[in-house]
């Protein structure tokens, strides 16, 4: 993984880039076409002239950006001129770009408006121009793309006046990118910044990545994981990491890096990493003058430390504060600043201690340090307390350092909630986090989450720094695979610069941007997007248990034991009488005491705590009754079912669109949707199967366990199969599958004894990420289906990260008709199948 010298590296510059990456999706900056007159009034009215006043080269990415705007959305040519030679008094309609001292040494009486601050911008129209002016160059690039938002959602602009100045002043994204070009947790592809351990030579893609981040005013990024490589450091390996620095400038993007507090030792030569050591003080101020040196508009670090395994100040006996410190100042003088995580935890608890908890920990290991980090440093810290669940209450964190700057990290990259795979719309669960009023008190103004990060803290001191940090890991492969999660990354930035814009707004914006403006496919798209993120929750883990699936491992299906009994604290506490951890101050881990009074009362009672976090807080029986009066153990088997159900209505209401959209994106989200609906499938037989034996409650409609229309695989007529067990045992219809080893095919077959008709016939099979099995399905002797196990599933065993299902739809069945499954086994996947479910067809009538 050692990163080549720079001069092997340079040497790759002059290779060809590679044509099969171009320079990627153009994602909401599709820049579709609009119609002119409704956004200009008359077509005659639209600006043929963009003067840019300035000559920075964020001005000039701008003026750029707004010709090709112009081309894609109103199919004109603009003439790109100066200040100079865009003659004041002329009559031709322009549109102007300059910072605010640009605009007033250009023509005074036009600057009319108070001063604009940094980042910030005014769209304005005087007369025939159409004024982009911003408080910094930066501001006038923002206020460009701002523009075009305009124009693309054909917002009339005969009365433009918009100013806007962003929330935080902290709006970064972090890829957990890897030298080798691999990507933790990432879920599109390879690195766009890194291959075989050294920067890539085609950073075409970095650079369109700014220019992404930049439309919706994101202006840094860490662009390696966060377990980071200290080697990254070293002087060849800056040099490489400066030419990446040098694609995002021109979109105003600062990069940063991720650090590993153990450099001085690991990469320096010293014998300690002791924040405190002069020595390795001395030695962080020289590497950061280095990067200076390199790069110029460095943003500064991201730490992890003394956490799952990182180097830390512990090692020491020296605090988080002492460690950011030592960084800080070698950074302050260069304008740097350190994010250090707040995701700081012990992975060893002790599982019998019915008082520990990981949630505790950010608190724990953090407030005490309040008011002792240095100014440039800032507190990230993950929206909630454990990591990233498909619901978590707000961490207790943001509102215990009044002190102390404060970034909400929040994670784009879908890690725990269906990895792109399955469509969730994250900025819903987003803005709960924002919006959680902290003091919730009745008498005292709401303080939430947004406005603490934004730098006004519980007691009402301020302090100056904060903002927003996500996850992104964008990859290769259309940034995030799924063309709908873009939706993810483009709201990350919109909550960034306001957080009190609604989900649902952005959404609507995403789509318009995207695909257009046609009511018919706003109204779908936007309803998926919306609704996507309660349909997963209710097919996983609802009611605050976490997403439930394998807590160490990939991270994708189902798994609820992995939970339990170990020292990752992410504990259930199941059992055969009731779930949930007993965090109250009453009887439990004394965490909900961390909240500040009001939430802390509101989530210790039962009878105020919202349902959604029930199982979060507290440890209930089965039969303990929700507030709608169900008991628990039916809420969670109904829930699945609807959400299993929900998932699969997403299908054809995608299907209408067909022609709508662009053909790539509608094959490729088709594809994600239909595999959702079947893993939906698989989320909730394992869940519903695993809560039906533990508590060993029957669910009262009698469907879990009960499927008439299964054939499980074992108890057909095998050729070749064997059968084997399942782990978890909850992944597979009783714990068993078939594989087909030693052979080079096998079958499984049975005679069809049910009445003629129509039926959907899906066969459930397991599908690693190595090998593609080759599976026929046929019906009295005719061949209804063929297909490769080639989707590259995140796991190479069976379980619930690789069932997935091939459905064929209306075949016609006879009593006594073989149904057959021929299958081919390809290297070590041994073409595992789980079951065959036939039911009547909805659509047909038997002939
Ligand atoms: O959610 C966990 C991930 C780890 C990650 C860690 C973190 C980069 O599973 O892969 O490590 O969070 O946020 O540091």
């Amino acid at each position: 993984m050692l990163l080549l010298a720079a001069a092997a590296a340079c040497a790759q510059d002059s290779a060809p880039s590679d044509p099969a990456l171009g320079a990627g999706d153009p994602a909401w900056l599709a820049y579709n076409a609009v119609q002119p007159a409704a956004v200009f009034g008359a077509e005659s009215s639209v600006p043929d002239t963009i003067v840019a006043l300035g000559q920075d080269l964020l001005e000039q990415s701008a003026a750029r950006e707004l010709a090709l705007g112009w081309r894609g959305m109103l199919a004109h040519v603009p003439r790109v001129a100066d200040g100079a030679t865009a003659a004041p008094g002329n009559r031709q309609n322009l549109v102007v770009l300059g910072t605010q001292a640009e605009v007033r040494a250009w023509r005074p009486a036009l600057v009319n408006g108070p001063s604009l601050g940094p980042d910030s911008y005014r769209l304005r129209r005087a007369a025939n121009i159409l004024l982009v002016e911003g408080g910094d160059a930066r501001g006038v690039l923002y206020g460009a793309f701002a523009l075009l938002r305009q124009i693309a959602q054909q917002h009339s602009l005969q009365a433009l006046d918009i100013g806007s100045a962003p929330w935080a002043a902290v709006r970064w994204t972090n890829e957990w990118d890897n030298p080798n070009g691999t990507i933790e947790r990432g879920y599109a592809g390879p690195s766009i910044f890194f291959a075989d351990g050294h920067v890539r030579a085609d950073l075409s893609r970095a650079a369109a990545y700014a220019r992404l981040l930049a439309s919706v005013g994101i202006d840094g990024c860490a662009i390696n994981n966060v377990n980071a490589d200290p080697r990254l450091l070293l002087p060849e390996n800056l040099k490489q990491i400066a030419r990446i620095a040098d694609a995002f400038r021109p979109y105003g993007v600062r990069l940063s890096l991720s650090i590993d507090m153990s450099s001085p030792k690991a990469i320096g030569g010293l014998s300690s990493f002791d924040p405190l050591d002069p020595q390795v003080a001395a030695w962080w101020q020289a590497k950061f003058d280095q990067v200076y040196r390199d790069i110029p508009d460095f943003g500064g670090v991201v730490i992890k430390a003394d956490s799952e395994g990182q180097p830390g100040p512990s090692q020491y006996g020296r605090s988080p504060a002492d460690a950011a410190n030592v960084i800080a100042r070698a950074l302050a003088p260069h304008g740097g600043l350190v994010l250090y995580r707040g995701f700081v935890y012990n992975h060893h608890l002790d599982w019998h201690d019915m008082k520990a908890d990981r949630a505790r920990a950010g608190y724990d290991n953090f407030h005490k340090y309040d008011g002792k980090f240095d100014s440039n440093v800032i507190v990230q810290i993950k929206y909630g307390p454990i990591d990233f669940q498909v619901r978590e209450p707000v961490s207790p964190l943001f509102a215990a350092l009044p002190g102390t700057n404060e970034a909400i990290e929040l994670q784009i990259a879908q890690e725990y909630t269906g990895q792109q795979r399955h469509l969730v719309y994250l900025a819903p669960m987003w803005k709960i986090s924002l919006d959680t009023d902290m003091r919730a008190s009745l008498g005292a103004p709401p303080l939430p989450v947004s406005e603490l990060i934004a730098g006004k803290s519980v007691d009402g001191q301020r302090h100056s720094l904060g903002g927003f940090v996500g996850v992104a890991n964008v990859g290769a492969e259309g940034w995030l695979g799924n063309p709908l999660a873009l939706a993810n990354l483009y709201s990350f930035g919109r909550l960034a610069w306001n957080p009190r814009l609604s989900a649902a707004a952005i959404a609507d914006e995403w789509t318009r941007l995207t695909f257009g403006n046609d009511p018919t496919v706003r109204a779908i798209v936007d309803r998926l997007q919306m609704n996507s993120w309660h349909i997963y929750e209710s097919y996983t883990g609802p009611l605050g248990l976490g997403t439930l699936t394998d807590i160490i491992g990939i991270h994708f299906g189902p798994d609820p034991e992995s939970a339990e009994r170990n020292g990752w604290g992410q504990w259930l506490r199941a059992d055969r009488q009731g779930v949930g951890m007993d965090r109250t101050v009453a009887t439990g881990t004394g965490f909900i005491g961390q909240y500040p009074a009001p939430l802390a009362a509101q989530y210790e009672s039962l009878q105020t705590c919202p349902d959604n976090l029930l199982l979060f807080m507290h440890h209930v029986p089965y039969t303990y009754r929700l507030h709608d009066g169900k008991t628990l153990i039916q809420y969670i088997y109904d829930t699945h079912y609807w959400g299993a159900q929900a998932a699969a209505a997403q299908v054809p209401a995608w299907e209408s669109l067909r022609g709508k959209v662009p053909d790539a994106a509608y094959a490729e989200v088709l594809k994600r949707l239909q595999f959702q609906a079947g893993h939906a499938i698989v989320w909730r037989d394992a869940l519903t199967r695993w809560f039906a034996r533990m508590s060993g409650i029957p669910d009262d409609l009698h469907r879990v366990g009960n499927d008439p229309y299964r054939m499980v695989a074992p108890a057909m007529k095998l050729d070749g199969y064997t059968t084997v067990d399942v782990t978890p045992w909850e992944t597979a219809s009783d714990g068993k599958a078939v594989v087909c080893t030693g052979r080079a095919e096998c079958s499984l077959s049975f005679t069809w004894e049910k009445p003629d008709g129509w039926y959907d016939i899906a066969v459930q099979y397991f599908d690693f990420r190595n090998g593609a099995s080759q599976y026929t399905l046929q019906v009295a002797g005719r061949a209804i289906g063929s297909w490769a196990a080639d989707a590259a599933l995140p796991d190479n065993r069976i379980n619930g990260n690789t069932s997935t299902r091939y459905t064929v739809q209306n075949v016609a069945l006879h009593r006594g008709d073989t149904v057959r499954l021929l299958a081919r086994p390809d290297g070590r996947e041994p073409a595992p199948v789980d079951y065959i479910e036939l039911t009547p067809s909805a659509a047909v009538e038997p002939q």
